[in-house]
């Protein structure tokens, strides 16, 4: 393994798991009028888990964000059959992996390393590439802090994004992550969508420059490969439905067309 792959942002897994018991005491709301009085409280259990100034301050300036919480009242929770999925999502696996294939072929050495380093194929890191941000030219446009902060605070899902903001103010705190970082609406960041607690937790330097940024598609396509070998990829074994590693692609994401689009879209670009 390449040793620059090993260097990990921050080692925090303790007080990022070990963090959510200690978060379902604190308030929540629905609305902006409590969010100046919940950042108090987390500030303060912030502090408790290690975040220094620059996250504190990243917290203090962190506005409600309205459009994330409309975008997530928003959501329609319609499932869709594969068919429509790959569709909307990847207009059709053909154009989509010939596509990818353009970015592979670009980037062949790079892709070679990481199938060296952690068994992941490149067709199935280009197939998230592609998938979840159009190989990097959709990354999100509202402020990381600000969502993230605020989906922590909104009642709906507390618990399950208290640990990513705090994951988000300690990447702050080292340097992986700017206060003005835009983002998708959740606070996912970069490439691939990296929630912060996983961003925290599964990054890696991909193109050695001694940082984690996920906004560098090296370092998102290292870590994402990382994410999936850690989680259990078994280089060389299968990843279609019914093979050893197509549950691992579930770890990603829990959405079953997702998967089977992933896997089928993969096995098309190739590697
Ligand atoms: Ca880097």
């Amino acid at each position: 393994m390449h040793p620059r792959f090993l260097r990990q942002i921050v080692p925090v897994v303790a007080l990022v798991t070990g963090f959510a018991t200690s978060a379902t005491a604190l308030s929540c709301g629905n609305d902006a009028s409590g969010f100046a009085n919940w950042k108090a409280e987390f500030a303060a259990l912030a502090q408790a888990n290690g975040v220094g100034q620059a996250g504190l301050n990243a917290l203090a300036n962190a506005q409600y964000a309205t459009r994330t919480i409309n975008a997530d009242r928003n959501q329609t929770g319609v499932r869709y059959a594969l068919d429509d999925f790959i569709r909307i999502r990847l207009g059709s696996i053909d154009g989509f992996a010939a596509q990818a294939r353009r970015h592979l072929e670009r980037n062949r050495n790079f892709f070679d390393q990481l199938s060296a380093a952690y068994g992941v194929p490149a067709g199935v890191l280009l197939a998230i590439h592609g998938m979840e941000t159009g190989f990097g030219n959709n990354m999100g446009s509202e402020n990381v802090i600000n969502s993230i902060t605020t989906m922590a605070y909104d009642c709906r899902r507390t618990e399950f994004f208290q640990p990513h903001a705090l994951a988000a103010l300690l990447m702050v705190d080292h340097g992986a992550l700017s206060p003005a970082q835009l983002g998708a609406f959740h606070g996912e960041l970069g490439h691939t969508q990296f929630l912060p607690g996983n961003a925290l937790i599964y990054g890696r330097d991909g193109d050695g420059d001694g940082r984690v940024d996920f906004y560098n598609m090296h370092d998102a396509l290292a870590s994402t490969a990382n994410f999936l070998r850690q989680k259990g990829w078994q280089p060389g074994l299968g990843f279609q439905e019914g093979e050893p590693n197509f549950a691992v692609i579930g770890e990603w994401n829990a959405a079953t067309v997702y998967q089977q689009a992933i896997a089928l879209a993969g096995r098309a670009i190739g590697n």
